[in-house]
């Protein structure tokens, strides 16, 4: 505590940057439990006691600010120096020979500033480029001590903090974010043994089976190598000639063209850990477990035409709404839940726990929650965390250990080899962001960019110079599973790997009609896009074998009679477990029904009800949500009783498809000139979101040619505004979409 004493919380001025006195203090009881002094322990551990993870956070501040410290740099009230910290006198001319005359080399102010720009960028990463990420923490609902020894694990209430990064996989660095990709959903835990890297995804299989076919089916994502084209999209040929020739794909290909591709925000999907992983405890024995994070908020997605439009006028969609929902104290949370079974457990299900293209279905193993994950600090610089964060499936600390899943394998040693050339050396793990909390003793040395001074004359092991320090750890350390192996060396593949449908019609079979109907979309859609006709039957000649029905769909939009169903490679296919599993729908995981964060516009003109607009704002406040007042221009506008508002958006800047619902009080009808706020109007009505009218404004919705005698829970047209609109309006939009409304092609 006397450490702590008078210590100032890094940043004191951030908390203003953004408005608000408090933005680093989580509210009562989401603050970073700090440890009692007495007890002499620390926020991170309740062992360790290493001068590094010792300290306990500032009341009310993330420990893993902490660490950071060290590195921070804040230049208020400084002066401006060369990087030899050498004060600059003159920022903006460079050194020449008479005003008029030659720039001369000796200028090392100039010289140095370029040269360090001309380096400024680093590669980007060759998948899941563009990423956004936030600190966090992770809290154990209970001991796991059976289970496992990782150390987030072992107490109930045990706090460890994270650094998760989610991002899209195939676009480059600056591409869109709602693109229709996989999202990734990476974790770094901060544990008390050295950090623990769950690299995950928003969707529980992968397309392929084998580490082996990696590089090929990135090479056949990614835009293609002539032309370089498209940017951040699978909707083309190499793509789909790929994995229609890969019916192993077929599975992922259902998520992948199902609402979970074009998530409603980061904060709002699922998160798996994909593969199947080891729990080992103390006595060393182990159980198979698979990893997934369900969000608080419940799952959402976007509508494709929402999507698109959303590139279009914030391509930083996904990383907006993260950082604002963080900056808000509006804290995304997600529980974490465990699958876990025995090897013999897993022998006699129908499919391979081994095999990256399958789920162990919840009927099966149902999903045990062990834990909940709150980000609730956004990083200080997007380059020095976000990008330089460097996760790697190898990182896993004792308690946790691997499968034999042969995709798992190749990535236990390709994301560590990334980071060396991406990241410039092998001490990527000294950059502070990867540097783990607990401390680093060994007698590795040296490489380009080494930040530790190793003290002393020994860098070797045995020895008797240095006491024989750093010693191994024996049993206290990472002791890898001792699983037996007796068998020959071969390339191939085990036979349950070979069937490629059944858990892909599980999941067509499980979703709701209308996100059955999204996926035949998405498939017509994407195929609409190739230029090669051969590969578009070649795909929905794979489909009659997940579902008749979308085949069928899927031809029928492409104009196509239907091929033959594929050739299976197993004539007789395992019979599976389960046919339907409600899981899968996304409809499932509804999280707590709240509105909280969500956008809502208030369109204002001059002459509106300001009674209406103000009880519409403090409603939407007092359920969590955001409402903005949408004008024709931003600024100021005057009310019917002469009040002034202020918009704070326009129909220019922020289209229809930024927001989660509408509201239009009385005199708004003053907008229907205006051919964007039709615009507006419709696109709420096609993308099935809550709209609201309010007295004369119900005429924008009539002018927006819905057809006539449209009704249904999420169009409140009040003609005669009475008490209780506001209550109504959040009712509807707490159903989030009303489905119920969408056709295809869509009415207006
Ligand atoms: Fe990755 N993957 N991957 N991947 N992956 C990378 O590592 C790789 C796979 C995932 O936010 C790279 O640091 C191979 C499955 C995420 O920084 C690279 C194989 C899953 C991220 C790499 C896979 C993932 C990556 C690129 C098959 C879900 C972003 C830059 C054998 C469980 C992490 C980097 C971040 C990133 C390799 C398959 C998830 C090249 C070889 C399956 C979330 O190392």
């Amino acid at each position: 505590t006397e450490k702590t004493a008078g210590k100032v919380t890094f940043n004191a001025t951030k908390a203003t940057e953004y408005g608000r006195p408090n933005s680093l203090k989580p509210p009562a009881g989401r603050t970073a439990k700090l440890a009692s002094p007495s007890a002499g322990a620390s926020t991170l551990s309740e062992v360790n006691d290493s001068g590094k993870t010792g300290s306990p956070a500032e009341p009310g501040t993330n420990p893993t600010v902490d660490p950071l410290t060290r590195v921070r740099v804040d230049s208020g009230d400084r002066r401006l120096t060369t990087n030899q910290g050498v004060p600059v006198a003159d920022n903006q001319s460079s050194l020449k020979a008479g005003i008029r005359g030659p720039a001369l080399l000796k200028d090392f102010i100039l010289r140095e500033k370029i040269t360090h720009f001309d380096h400024e960028r680093i590669p980007e990463r060759i998948v899941h480029a563009r990423g956004s990420g936030a600190h966090g923490f992770f809290e154990s609902y209970a001991s796991l001590k059976e289970l496992t020894r990782a150390a987030p694990f072992q107490k109930k209430g045990k706090r460890t903090p994270v650094f998760v990064r989610f991002s899209t996989v195939a676009g480059e660095r600056g591409s869109k974010d709602t693109a229709r990709d996989v999202r990734g959903f990476a974790v770094k835990f901060y544990t008390d043994e050295g950090n623990w890297d769950l690299v995950g995804n928003n969707m529980p299989v992968f397309f392929i089976q084998d580490a082996m076919k990696f590089p090929d089916l990135v090479h056949a994502v990614k835009p293609e190598p002539h032309h370089a084209m498209p940017q951040a999209a699978s909707a083309h040929d190499t793509f789909w000639d790929f994995v229609s020739l890969m019916p192993e794909s077929t599975h992922m290909l259902m998520w992948l063209m199902s609402d979970r591709a074009i998530p409603r925000s980061y904060r709002m999907m699922q998160g798996f850990g994909v593969h199947t992983f080891r729990f080992v405890n103390e006595e060393g024995e182990s159980r198979f477990v698979k990893f997934h994070w369900t969000p608080k908020l419940g799952t959402h997605s976007q509508v494709w035409d929402e999507a698109v439009k959303t590139s279009g006028c914030d391509p930083d969609f996904h990383r907006r709404d993260l950082w604002e929902a963080i900056e808000a104290g509006a804290y995304p949370e997600w529980e974490l839940g465990v699958q876990v079974f025995t090897e013999q457990e897993a022998e006699k299900f129908s499919f391979d726990v081994l095999d990256a293209t399958k789920i162990v279905p919840e009927e099966l193993v149902p999903v045990k929650p062990i834990g909940r994950m709150v980000l609730d600090r956004n990083p200080d610089n997007f380059f020095a965390e976000t990008e330089q964060v460097a996760f790697c499936t190898a990182h896993v600390v004792p308690g946790i250990d691997f499968s034999n899943d042969p995709l798992l394998a190749g990535r236990i040693h390709s994301y560590v080899d990334t980071q060396i050339s991406r990241l410039g050396g092998p001490n990527f793990h000294e950059i502070p962001i990867n540097a783990p909390l607990a401390p680093v003793h060994n007698n590795q040395r040296d490489g380009m960019h080494r930040q530790a001074i190793h003290r002393g004359r020994v860098a070797y092991e045995p020895n008797s110079l240095a006491g024989g320090c750093p010693f191994q750890a024996g049993g206290a350390g990472f002791v890898s599973f001792p699983e037996l192996v007796e068998q020959d060396e071969v390339r191939g593949k085990p036979e349950k790997f070979a069937e490629h449908f059944n858990q892909a019609s599980l999941f067509f079979d499980s979703q709701a009609p209308v996100e059955q109907a999204h996926i035949a979309a998405a498939f017509r859609f994407e195929l609409s896009k190739l230029t090669v006709p051969a590969i578009r039957r070649r795909v929905v000649s794979m489909l009659r074998n997940v579902s008749e029905d979308l085949a069928a769909q899927v031809a029928e939009g492409l104009g196509l009679d239907l091929p033959e169903p594929m050739p299976r490679a197993l004539a007789r296919p395992p019979k599976p477990e389960v046919g339907k599993s409600d899981f899968l729908s996304l409809s499932s995981h509804p999280g707590d029904g709240s509105i909280a964060s969500r956008k809502i516009a208030i369109f204002v003109a001059d002459g509106v009800d300001a009674g209406q607009v103000s009880s519409l704002q403090q409603s939407l406040l007092q359920a969590g949500a955001v409402g903005r007042l949408v004008g024709s221009r931003v600024g100021a506008f005057t009310a019917a009783d002469g009040s002034a508002l202020e918009a704070d958006a326009s129909l220019e800047n922020e289209p229809s498809v930024l927001f989660d619902g509408l509201a239009m009080p009385d005199g708004a009808q003053a907008l229907s000139q205006d051919g964007r706020a039709i615009e507006f109007v419709k696109d709420q009505f096609r993308h099935c979101k809550t709209i609201l009218a309010l007295g004369a404004a119900v005429e924008l919705v009539q002018l927006s040619g819905l057809p006539s005698g449209t009704a249904d829970k999420g169009l409140l047209l009040v003609a005669k505004p009475k008490a209780r609109f506001e209550a109504d309006f959040i009712g509807a939009l707490k159903k989030h979409r009303h489905f119920e409304r969408e056709t295809d092609p869509p009415a207006v």
